[in-house]
């Protein structure tokens, strides 16, 4: 199995979390901006070029929860980052999709937007983006009241996709002092070994982001 991947980024981070929950074994195919044989290889198999993208046996999967159901479907190690119960598995979905959606995609915007020439720049969208950062905290503040994981009592997809985007946001958009729960859950990540693994693994990149990485986690 190869990862076409890079160990800074928000969404390779999402699986390698993944991966790294069940030691799976795979062939990191590092996308450096000097390799150019991987990068013209990752852009065959997915001419939008974005990361990750996870090839198995001849089959190209991509986007970051389709390749971990496909790593929960094909690859099922001892945690289980899906439920069996179907019912139990769309709480993780939702889950997965509120930080995709609300929390990574407006990071995102305010990073993209910290790299354009200053005259290019979109303030009214990264006031809009800051605005709706906010309201996540808030609702994932309250949801977070009386739950260890961000489904729950087990670990799953979704607290993958929530350790990098909380990571990063947080450095993007503080989350404020009210919104303890989120800040300890996002304690909580940063001590689970898989992530601390990936968090330790992309330290040399930190001179990368764009809005000055703080001293600290
Ligand atoms: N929806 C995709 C998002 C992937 C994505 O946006 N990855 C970023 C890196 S974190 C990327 O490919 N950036 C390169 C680019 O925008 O050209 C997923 O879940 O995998």
């Amino acid at each position: 199995m190869q990862l076409f991947a890079h160990p800074f980024s928000s969404y390779c981070q999402k699986v390698l979390i993944a991966l790294r929950e069940n030691d799976t074994p795979f062939e990191y195919r590092v996308l450096s901006p000097d390799d150019e044989q991987t990068r013209a290889e990752h852009a065959a198999l997915w001419p939008l070029k974005r990361f990750p993208v996870l090839v198995d046996a001849g089959r190209t999967v991509l986007e970051s929860s389709i390749i971990i159901e496909y790593l929960a479907l094909n690859h099922p190690g001892p945690v289980r980052l899906l439920p069996d119960d179907p019912r139990a598995a769309l709480d993780v979905r939702l889950m997965d999709r509120f930080f995709d959606n609300y929390i990574m995609t407006p990071m995102q915007k305010i990073v993209f937007d910290a790299m354009r020439a200053p005259e290019q720049r979109d303030q009214p969208g990264v006031d809009d983006v800051r605005a709706m950062l906010d309201m996540a905290y808030r609702w994932l503040d309250n949801t977070m009241e009386d739950r260890e994981w961000a489904a729950g009592r087990a670990f799953s997809m979704a607290d993958c996709a929530a350790a990098p985007s909380l990571f990063y946001a947080d450095w993007t958009h503080p989350i404020a002092s009210e919104f303890a729960n989120v800040r300890a859950y996002r304690e909580r990540l940063l001590a689970r070994p898989s992530f601390a693994r990936v968090v330790d693994d992309a330290r040399p990149y930190r001179g990368f982001f764009p809005l000055g990485a703080p001293d600290r986690d």
